[in-house]
């Protein structure tokens, strides 16, 4: 039966719900930049990218400015042939959250897409990384800014680079240079997928 106002088992919405539906329509009025990076290697890669940026701009404080194309990767750090292959991608956004708040929110979004830790650098649904928050430079290991291992990583640099050619990754120079000190190894461009800018 469909609950109506003057239904005396509704309960009120309790304040703090109240509170977060108001949030989100807050105009941002001092927003930062940060850099997401988003990596996927188990299951729908493609939908669960997009359904992570969707996620992204459904935070209340947060809106994506743009998402990168999509870039087939081997995986990183581990034995070669023994994980399947990453879809990566990075999205700009601007946030009035703190960093805190924000890799909260990171961490719900991988928990939205059934992310599961089983090792380090294990296959994962969705990974969902602050490479930069403003020029933020942290050595907290809760929250490490820039990324300590983004200047290294390709699947990180080349799609950054395509959305923002002049970039600088605090503290370690600029995007294009560190793209071309690591080199496009292992890193494909994959113009056959696309992940759209939520409206
Ligand atoms: N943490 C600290 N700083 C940050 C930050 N800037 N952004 C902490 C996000 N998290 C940060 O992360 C472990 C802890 O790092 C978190 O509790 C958080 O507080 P995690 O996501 O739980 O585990 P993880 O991702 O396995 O560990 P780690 O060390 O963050 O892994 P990486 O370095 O992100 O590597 N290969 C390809 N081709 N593509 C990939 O996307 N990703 C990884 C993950 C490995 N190989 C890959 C890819
Ligand atoms: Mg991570």
């Amino acid at each position: 039966m469909k609950a109506t106002h003057s239904d005396p088992t509704v309960q009120p919405v309790p304040a703090a719900v109240v509170e977060a539906v108001d949030a989100a329509d807050v105009t941002l009025s001092n927003p930062r930049w940060a850099v997401i990076a988003l990596g996927a290697n188990l299951g729908n890669r493609l939908e669960t990218l997009q359904g992570a940026v969707d996620a992204l701009e459904d935070t209340p404080g947060l809106r994506v400015k743009a998402v990168s194309g999509v870039y087939e990767t081997e995986p990183w750090g581990v034995e070669a042939g023994s994980q399947p292959a990453y879809l990566n991608a990075v999205a700009l956004v601007k946030t009035t959250l703190p960093p805190s708040s924000l890799l909260e929110r990171a961490h719900a979004v991988e928990e939205a897409f059934h992310r599961v830790r089983e090792e380090r650098w294990g296959a994962r649904t969705i990974d969902v990384d602050i490479v930069a928050y403003a020029d933020v430079v942290s050595d907290d290991p809760v929250l490490t800014l820039p990324h300590p291992r983004a200047h290294q990583r390709a699947f990180v640099l080349a799609p950054w680079h395509d959305v923002d050619p002049e970039a600088q990754l605090p503290g370690r120079g600029t995007v294009a240079d560190l793209l071309a000190a690591v080199g496009r190894e292992g890193v494909v461009p994959r113009a056959d997928l696309e992940l759209r800018l939520p409206e």
